[in-house]
């Protein structure tokens, strides 16, 4: 079932054209979270934002998306953080930690901050589920995450 913030435009009243985003980028599955990339930037553009005005960060994987998250909120040239990630379950307790962490970590970087954080991070069961949401059947999920800083921006 679709979200609400999957269609591919919404109407801003905020100039986007004079924001300035971050987007950090896990390099656990790079496949996934290089295609959510590509949603994320896509749909800035398409909203009007400009190339300049969205600078890109690595972090190695979605844990560390929490400090990259606070650290770029943290710049006053910054109005939005799009956090990108994707945490697939393992045999092992990890996936809980690391999900409990990132979803905490990223809401207190918008919270201290005051500005919008957004959690674009897939938490899925297998790899398939996350192909889904990442460009396949069930859309782009940095789509939607793209979508979701322009609506904060727009509260
Ligand atoms: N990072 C992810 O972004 N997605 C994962 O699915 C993922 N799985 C991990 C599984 C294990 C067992 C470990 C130790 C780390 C995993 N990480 C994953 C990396 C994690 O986010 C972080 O980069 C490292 O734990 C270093 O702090």
């Amino acid at each position: 079932m679709a979200g609400p913030l999957t269609s591919g435009k919404v109407k801003s009243k905020v100039n986007l054209s004079k924001k300035n985003f971050a987007i950090i980028v896990a390099e656990w599955n790079a496949e996934i979270t290089e295609a959510l990339y590509e949603g994320a930037w896509s749909s800035l553009i398409e909203h009007g934002v400009k190339k300049e005005n969205i600078i890109r960060k690595n972090v190695p994987g979605s844990f560390e998306l929490s400090l990259g998250a606070l650290w770029m909120a943290e710049d006053k040239k910054i109005d939005a953080v799009i956090c990108l990630g994707c945490v697939i379950q393992g045999d092992t307790p990890h996936f809980d930690f690391i999900c409990q962490s990132v979803s905490y970590g990223i809401t207190q970087a918008g919270l201290k901050t005051r500005k919008p954080v957004i959690f674009g991070v897939i938490t899925t069961l297998n790899h398939q589920q996350a192909l889904d949401r990442a460009g396949g059947k069930l859309g782009n999920k940095g789509e939607e995450a793209a979508i979701s800083a322009i609506k904060m921006l727009n509260f």
